[in-house]
C-alpha cells in the first residue's frame, strides 16, 4: 500500500518523512492514548468512537502545531512578503483525512487506529463538517488555502469564527426547512484559541477634527465597543512542511464595565448590553449572491476587518521601520466586497492613529490591497446607505468621501471636454445619488485597488465591457483574469481514492497531485482495455457508494445501472434546476406514452438534485417543492420502475459532495450564458470522470478548450444572443407548454403552489428558460445515446477527467502570486529529527 509520497519529488524529505515515520505506530497510539487521558479524561469506561476521533485529532494537531510554528517563525524571522486572503466565507469541510494526507500520515493513523480498535474511515464520519460558507465563494476560499500551503507561499487567511454556519437542510413533506448548524456543540479539536491576541473594535459616535503641523487628522469618539479574540487553525500542505494559518474572529464583550449603567443599577440591562457584543460573529447570513442590506452584517464585515488590519499593522510593526515599506510585506486579496470596508480602515488607522500623511497612506493601501469579483449580477452588488455607515463608522464615510472628491477631480480634469464628462462621473462615482445615497462597495474596490480581477475569461470580460466599461477605460489593464480552479488533493485524492490509485498506478508516481498536467500523459490509455475497465470500475463503485447514501439518507433504492444525472449547487433561478426538472416532467409524460417495446429501449435514469435556497427565496423554496413533488409521482409508478427516478438529496455540504461528485454519471451545469462567474462544481465533476450537459457560460467555456468539444455537451443561447432573446419574448413551444399545463393540472404537486413558478417563465423569463428548453432536449437525447454506447461514454469521461490540468487551484494560486501579489516562495526545512 505505497504512501503518498514515496514518489516526492523532494528525495530528501521523503528519506527525512520516511526515517521518521518508521518509528511512529507507538507513538502516534500513545499521543492519542494520552489526549483520551488527559486532555478528554476519558478511561475505557466512557470511551466511545467519537471521543477517540477527537482524541486522534487532537493528536493530529500537535502535529500541526510543530510544523506551524516552524513556518510562522520562518515567515517573521525571515522578514518574508505575506498575503492576507480576506474573505467572510471560508467552507473548509472535514479537516481529519485532508490533514493526513497532507502529512503523509493516512496509512499510519489507519494501521495504529486499527490495533485500538476503530476504523478511521469511521472516525472521519464522526467530525462535523464546518460550513462556514455559503457556496462557491466560501469553498474557492478554502481550495486556495489548501494550495497556497502546498505551494510553498508564506500566507495567512482571515475571516469570522461563527457560531452557526449555513444551516442545516431538512426536507419535510417536501418542503426545506433550515435548522440552526451549531457546530461548535462539541469542541472543535483543530483550533487554538489565542485569548492573548485581541482588539477592540469601535462603533458608533462621533468624530472629532484636529489640526497638527498643518495635517488634518481625526479622533473617532465611538459609543460602542467590543473585543475580537482570534482563533487559529493550522492548514498544512501537501508534501511540504509549510504550514499556513486560518484566523477567525470571535466577537467578545470588553472587560471595561461600562460603570454608568452599572452605577445606575440596572445590573441586568448592563449585562444584557455586553452580551449583546457576542451577537456580532454568533451567525453566518445564508445568502448566495444577494445583499442582505442588514446592519447586523455591516457590523461582521467591520469587526472583521478592523481586527484583521490591526493584527496585519501590529505583525508590520514588530520590526523598526517605515510605512514605505508595508506593500513590499504585505498583500491583502479580498474575496469580494465583503471584506471591502478594510479600505477605509487601513487608512484611518494610518493617518489618524499613526498621522501618515494622506497621500502616502494612500499610495500604500493602493498598492496593498487587490479585490476578486464574482459576480456581475446587480442584486449581488453590496451598496450600504450613507445614513447606516455615517451612524455605525462615521470616520470611514467621511474617508470615503474624501476618496470620491479626490477621484471625481481626476476623472474631471481627464474627461473635462468630452461631451460625456457628467455621465461617466455618475458612473464611476462611489457614490448613488438615489435616495438615500448609496455608497458603492464595488465602486471602492475599484478605485482603490491596484488589481481587480474576475473569475473566468467570459466573467472578466464582463466585468471589463458590462460592470465597469468606464473604469476599465480609465484604469487600463487593472482588470485581469484569474480562472478559478480546486484542489485536486481533496476534490480526487480524498473523495476518489479508486480513481487516485489508478491514476497513480498508471502514472508510477503521485506527482500529478501537484502537477495535474502530468495526467495528460495518460491519454493515450483511452484506448487501452484494462484501464478503461479499471476506470469503469472505479465509478461502479463509487455509484454503489452514492447509492448507499441515499438509501440511507432518503429511504430510495435506486439502481446503480440507471445513468445517475445530478445537479448540486445552492437552489437559484439564473443556476435553472427548474429547466431540469421541466426536463423530468417532459420525460416522465413521454415514458407514459410509450409502449412496453418502446420504454425498453429506453436509458434508465435517477435525477438528482441537492442544494439550499437562501431562507427568504421564496422561488427557490419553490422549485425545491417541484422537483420533491416529482419525485412523490415518479417514484411510486410501477410502471415507470427503475426507468427513472428523481430525488432531492438534503443538506449538501462540502462532505456530502465528496460522495456525490464521484457518483456521477451526467453532471448539470445550465445556468443561462452570462450568469454563472465561473463555477467550480464544474471542475470537480469532471475531474471524477461526469461528462457536463452545459451551456457556455463561465468555467464550462474553458472546460471545453481544455477538455475538446467532442467531450462535452454544449447546448442553449450564446452570451451574445441572450439579450435578443429576452427581449423577443417568446412564447413556450407546445412541448414546453404540454409540462406546464401538467403541473397547472395538479398532475404534480399542488398547482396554487407551484403556478407562480410557470407563470414567471410565461411572464417575465429573464433566464430565457422557454428558449433554452428546446436545444436541452435535444442535448439529453444525446446524452442517451451516448451512454448506450458505453465505450464512448468511458473514453469521453476518461479524456475529460485526464484534461483537466488547468483547473488546479495551484494553477490558479501562481498566478494570483505571481502577476497580482508579487510573493515569493518559501521552503520550510524539515525539522531536525530530535525536534519530532
Ligand atoms: C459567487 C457570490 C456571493 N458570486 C454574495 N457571488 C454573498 C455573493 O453572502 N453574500 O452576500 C455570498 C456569495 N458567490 C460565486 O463565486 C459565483 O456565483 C460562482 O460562479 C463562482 O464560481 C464562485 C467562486 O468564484
Ligand atoms: P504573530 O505574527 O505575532 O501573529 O505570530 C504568529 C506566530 O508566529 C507566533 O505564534 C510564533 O510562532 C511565530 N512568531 C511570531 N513572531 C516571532 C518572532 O519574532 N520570532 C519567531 N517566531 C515568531
Amino acid at each position: 500500500n505505497p504512501t503518498v509520497r514515496e514518489e516526492s519529488t523532494n528525495q530528501k524529505l521523503w528519506e527525512l518523512m520516511a526515517e521518521y515515520i518508521d518509528s511512529e505506530i507507538p507513538t502516534i497510539q500513545s499521543s492519542i492514548v494520552s489526549h483520551v487521558e488527559y486532555t478528554l479524561a476519558r478511561t475505557r469506561f466512557n470511551f466511545d468512537k467519537n471521543a477517540c476521533y477527537r482524541a486522534a485529532a487532537l493528536s493530529i494537531r500537535d502535529r500541526l502545531i510543530e510544523s506551524w510554528n516552524d513556518s510562522q517563525q520562518l515567515f517573521t524571522a525571515e522578514d518574508y512578503k505575506r498575503v492576507y486572503y480576506m474573505s467572510l466565507e471560508f467552507l473548509m469541510g472535514r479537516s481529519m483525512q485532508n490533514a493526513l494526507v497532507n502529512l503523509n500520515l493516512e496509512s499510519r493513523y489507519r494501521e495504529a487506529l486499527e490495533e485500538l480498535g476503530y476504523k478511521l474511515e469511521e472516525l472521519y464520519e464522526e467530525e462535523v463538517d464546518p460550513g462556514l460558507g455559503n457556496g462557491g465563494l466560501g469553498r474557492l476560499a478554502a481550495c486556495f488555502l489548501d494550495s497556497l500551503a502546498t505551494l510553498d507561499y508564506p500566507a495567512w487567511g482571515y475571516g469570522i469564527r461563527y457560531d452557526y454556519g449555513i444551516f442545516r437542510q431538512k426536507i419535510i413533506k417536501g418542503y426545506q426547512v433550515e435548522m440552526p448548524d451549531y457546530w461548535l456543540a462539541q469542541m472543535n479539536p483543530w483550533e487554538i484559541e489565542r485569548t492573548d491576541v485581541a482588539y477592540d473594535i469601535h462603533f458608533g459616535g462621533w468624530v472629532e477634527k484636529k489640526h497638527e503641523n498643518g495635517q488634518e487628522f481625526c479622533t473617532w469618539h465611538p459609543d460602542e465597543t467590543v473585543k475580537a479574540v482570534a482563533y487559529d487553525s493550522p492548514i498544512p500542505g501537501f508534501d511540504t512542511f509549510n504550514t499556513i494559518n486560518l484566523r477567525l474572529w470571535k466577537a467578545r464583550p470588553t472587560n471595561e464595565f461600562d460603570f454608568q449603567s452599572f452605577n445606575q443599577g440596572d445590573y441586568f440591562k448592563a449585562i444584557e448590553a455586553r452580551q449583546r457584543a457576542e451577537y456580532i460573529t454568533s451567525v453566518l447570513y445564508p445568502n448566495d449572491s444577494t445583499t442582505s442590506g442588514k446592519e447586523l452584517r455591516l457590523k461582521q464585515q467591520y469587526f472583521f476587518c478592523s481586527a484583521t488590519i490591526q493584527d496585519v499593522i501590529r505583525r508590520f510593526l514588530k520590526k523598526d521601520r517605515t510605512w514605505d515599506e508595508l506593500p513590499s510585506k504585505v498583500a491583502i486579496q479580498l474575496n469580494d466586497t465583503h471584506p471591502s470596508i478594510s479600505i477605509p480602515e487601513l487608512l484611518r488607522i494610518l493617518v489618524d492613529n499613526y498621522r501618515v500623511p494622506w497621500q502616502k497612506a494612500w499610495n500604500i493601501a493602493y498598492k496593498i490591497f487587490s479585490y476578486t469579483n464574482h459576480t456581475v449580477m446587480p442584486e449581488a452588488l453590496e451598496k450600504w446607505g450613507v445614513d447606516l455607515l455615517g451612524r455605525l463608522l462615521p470616520r470611514h464615510l467621511e474617508i470615503i468621501y474624501l476618496i470620491n472628491h479626490i477621484f471625481m477631480e481626476q476623472v474631471y480634469k481627464k474627461f473635462h471636454n468630452h461631451p460625456q464628462r457628467d455621465y461617466f462621473m455618475g458612473c464611476m462615482s462611489l457614490v448613488e445619488e438615489s435616495n438615500p445615497k448609496m455608497i458603492k462597495m464595488a465602486n471602492l474596490c475599484m478605485v482603490a485597488s491596484h488589481a481587480v480581477n474576475g473569475v473566468a475569461e467570459i466573467h472578466t470580460g464582463l466585468v471589463k465591457d458590462k460592470l465597469f466599461p468606464h473604469y476599465n477605460h480609465y484604469f487600463e489593464g487593472k482588470i485581469r483574469n484569474k480562472t478559478n480552479g480546486v484542489t485536486p488533493r481533496r476534490w480526487i485524492h480524498c473523495s476518489n481514492p479508486g480513481l487516485s490509485k489508478l491514476w497513480t498506478a498508471s502514472l508510477g508516481s503521485y506527482a500529478w497531485l501537484t502537477d495535474l498536467d502530468k495526467l495528460k500523459e495518460l491519454l493515450p490509455m483511452v484506448e487501452n482495455t484494462d484501464f478503461k475497465e479499471h476506470f469503469a470500475r472505479v465509478k461502479r463503485e463509487n455509484k454503489e457508494r452514492l447509492a448507499k447514501w441515499i438509501k440511507k439518507e432518503c429511504g430510495i433504492e435506486v439502481s446503480t445501472e440507471a445513468l445517475f444525472d445530478v445537479q448540486v449547487k445552492r437552489i437559484h433561478e439564473y443556476k435553472r434546476q427548474h429547466l431540469f426538472a421541466l426536463y423530468m416532467i417532459y420525460r416522465y409524460i413521454s415514458l407514459k406514452e410509450m409502449s412496453p417495446a418502446q420504454r425498453q429501449n429506453m436509458v434508465k435514469r435517477v435525477f438528482m438534485v441537492g442544494g439550499k435556497a437562501a431562507p427568504g427565496y421564496i422561488a427557490a423554496k419553490k422549485i425545491i417543492k417541484l422537483i420533491t413533488s416529482i419525485g412523490d409521482v415518479v417514484n411510486k409508478d410501477p410502471e415507470i420502475g427503475d426507468l427513472m427516478k428523481v430525488v432531492f438529496l438534503p443538506n449538501y455540504c462540502v462532505s456530502n459532495a465528496q460522495i456525490i461528485i464521484p457518483g456521477t454519471d451526467l453532471s448539470q451545469q445550465i445556468s443561462t450564458a452570462g450568469t454563472e462567474a465561473s463555477g467550480t462544481s464544474n471542475m470537480k465533476f469532471v475531474m471524477n470522470g461526469a461528462v457536463i450537459i452545459g451551456t457556455m457560460d463561465g468555467a464550462n467555456v474553458e472546460i471545453v478548450e481544455e477538455i475538446g468539444r467532442d467531450n462535452i455537451i454544449i447546448f442553449g443561447a450564446q452570451i451574445e444572443e441572450v439579450d435578443g432573446i429576452r427581449q423577443r419574448r417568446e412564447q413556450a413551444g407546445s412541448r414546453l407548454r404540454k409540462c406546464f399545463d401538467y403541473i397547472r393540472n395538479g398532475n404534480i404537486g399542488n398547482p396554487r403552489e407551484l403556478c407562480s413558478l410557470i407563470d414567471t417563465l410565461e411572464n417575465n423569463d429573464v433566464y430565457i428558460v422557454k428558449h433554452d428548453f428546446y436545444p436541452y432536449l435535444e442535448a439529453q437525447e444525446k446524452a442517451d445515446r451516448l451512454y448506450k454506447n458505453q465505450d464512448e461514454w468511458l473514453k469521453m469521461s476518461i479524456t475529460g477527467a485526464l484534461s483537466m490540468g488547468k483547473f488546479s487551484s495551484d494553477r490558479t494560486i501562481n498566478e494570483y502570486a505571481a502577476d497580482i501579489w508579487d510573493l515569493e516562495k518559501v521552503k520550510i526545512p524539515a525539522p531536525s529529527t530530535s525536534a519530532i
